[in-house]
């Protein structure tokens, strides 16, 4: 049971974050999916009660439904350009950057990028970045000036599960 709902995840992640045009779906421009349309568009079995399922127990709280209960969206970590209407917000003194020892190079000559995806993903805490660096290989923590980042008019945003995002970060300011 836990193995379907870890693909059902990894499916909606992709579908949300990276390609809904893979099976036919478009979002709205703050990321929302209908999720009848969602359901009927779906290449896996898929029903309400899955994904109401899959929200409530993800890990890292990667998905919200809307209030009124008739759409989906990912929390953060999308390739794809959406609003997802966060505020800029005051970030913690420190914060952290899970990456893997071979991007060390390049991230001390040109600081971290975002990649693929729309911001630069930090974590509050050590422990939850050692995971995400190990997800790419020998993991590393880098720590972030995250406040006196913010003083200087780098802009933070907190997505809903708590994840902290931001643009870039100045290969200056990492210190491992
Ligand atoms: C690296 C997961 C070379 C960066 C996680 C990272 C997170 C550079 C990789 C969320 C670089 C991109 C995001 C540079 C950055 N040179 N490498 N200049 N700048 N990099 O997967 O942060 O489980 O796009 O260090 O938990 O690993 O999917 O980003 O290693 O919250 O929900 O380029 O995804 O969440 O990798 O992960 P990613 P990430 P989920």
């Amino acid at each position: 049971m836990n193995y379907d709902f870890k693909d059902t995840s990894k499916f909606l992640s992709y579908i949300l974050r990276h390609k809904p045009d893979a099976i036919g779906l478009t979002l709205d421009p703050e990321g929302w999916a209908n999720i009848e349309e969602l359901i009927a568009k779906a290449d896996i079995s898929l029903d309400r009660d899955t994904l109401r399922k899959v929200v409530a127990t993800s890990d890292k709280k990667r998905f919200a439904i809307s209030a009124d209960g008739l759409s989906i969206r990912a929390n953060q970590g999308h390739s794809i350009a959406v609003n997802l209407g966060l505020e800029p917000a005051e970030p913690p003194e420190l914060l952290y950057h899970g990456t893997a020892t071979r991007f060390l190079e390049s991230i001390k000559v040109q600081g971290l990028l975002p990649q693929n995806r729309q911001y630069v993903h930090l974590s509050a805490d050590h422990d939850t970045a050692v995971s995400v660096g190990q997800r790419h290989g020998k993991p590393v923590v880098l720590t972030i000036p995250a406040l006196q980042m913010h003083h200087q008019g780098h802009q933070f945003f907190q997505a809903k599960n708590g994840v902290w995002l931001t643009e870039r970060v100045l290969a200056g300011a990492i210190s491992d």
